[in-house]
């Protein structure tokens, strides 16, 4: 029985031209500068994106981390969502590494920061507060659904940030699904901004990493930090070719997974013992809660779903993700609706 995996698009397999890619890939250490892949990788997210340059990381977290230490100084402060991954599940790193503060805002229902709240956090120049230096937004957003900002947002905050000194980083985690949801060019959204991380392990289906892209002298101030935290790779080259089949081959088809997200909300909202997020999913995932005449609670059914081969993510006592990606077809769709519908009767 095949394992349907819904917990998250981080759990996607390499595809076989990316394992082609890999065993191919010439390689030198990346350290020196030397990988001629991860070289390749990172020129190509940064012209993607529309920036100078790009950084391979090993991660969303530690890309998230190295813009925020390479924007700011210790003492420094962020304002970032109450909601923001970066702000819930990233170890709280730019204050443990970095000596950074952050002001936590809550986001709309949609996943963008109000500019009226943006401008209420910004700290008055008093040698009582942190200094501002930072905006932080996350495009789709995680946690509000996967919920994405137009280009007319990103170009909003940029120019507010802006025209008081700040900068703008988003945590574009999920950058490209926010893009092909909207059918816009990627740069619409990131042209307004100074940093932008990516991850090609998530819905990319790449095995591991992530890129940072930015200015030319941003990206310098990056890479050491990136070497200061451990994440100097060697080479290199054998990951970011997959990255680089990511880029080429995976983000168009991302709307093939928003399509099925869609099916799949269409056919459990019929479900009485479920209460879908209201709204279509705008992107590949979708949250729900259990029915409050459901005896069982989150986990219990995450265990039912578990033994007919399904796996979910538990987001609460009573709450759920499911997330699409490139390994879920639509058998794999029917067959979800119908063990939930069988567990919840
Ligand atoms: N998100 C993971 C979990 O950590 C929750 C997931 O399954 O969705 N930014 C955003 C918006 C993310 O969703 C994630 C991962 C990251 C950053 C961190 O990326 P990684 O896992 O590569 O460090």
């Amino acid at each position: 029985m095949k394992i349907i995996d819904l917990r998250s698009d981080t759990v996607t397999q390499p595809t076989p031209a990316m394992r082609e890619a890999m065993a191919k890939a010439p390689v030198g250490d990346d350290v020196y500068g030397e990988d001629p892949t991860v070289n390749a990788l990172e020129e190509l997210a940064a012209a993607k994106v529309g920036k100078e340059a790009g950084l391979f990381v090993p991660s969303g977290t530690m890309g998230n981390l190295i813009a925020m230490l390479s924007h700011c100084g210790r003492g420094d402060e962020i304002i970032l969502g109450k909601r923001a991954h970066t702000f819930l599940y990233e170890g709280g790193g730019i204050s443990t590494l970095g000596s950074v503060h952050s002001a936590q805002v809550w986001e709309q229902a949609d996943g963008s920061i109000a500019l009226e709240d943006i401008e209420a956090a910004v700290r008055p120049d008093d040698v009582h507060a942190p200094r501002t230096r930072l905006v932080a937004l996350e495009n789709t957003h995680n946690r509000c659904g996967g919920t994405f900002q137009p280009p007319a947002y990103m170009a909003a905050v940029g120019e507010f940030a802006h025209a008081r000194g700040l900068r703008v980083h988003v945590d574009g985690a999920r950058i490209f699904n926010a893009a092909v949801a909207q059918n816009v060019d990627v740069k619409a959204l990131t042209g307004p901004v100074d940093s932008v991380t990516f991850c090609l392990s998530k819905g990319l289906c790449a095995p591991v990493g992530s890129v940072l892209c930015g200015s030319r002298a941003f990206i310098a101030e990056a890479r050491r930090w990136r070497k200061h935290l451990g994440g100097g790779m060697r080479q290199a080259g054998i990951l970011a070719a997959a990255g680089i089949v990511s880029l080429n081959e995976m983000v168009e088809r991302l709307a093939e997974d928003h399509a099925r997200a869609r099916r799949l909300a269409g056919a459990l909202s019929m479900n009485p013992k479920l209460v879908l997020d209201s709204g279509s999913p705008a992107t590949n995932m979708l949250f729900m809660n259990l029915s409050n005449d459901v005896g069982m609670d989150a986990a219990q059914t995450a265990d039912a779903l578990r033994e007919r081969g399904v796996l979910v993510g538990v987001t609460g006592a009573r709450r759920f993700r499911l997330v699409l990606h490139y390994w879920i077809d639509d058998k794999d769709v029917e067959r979800v609706v119908s063990a939930l519908g069988d567990i919840l009767t």
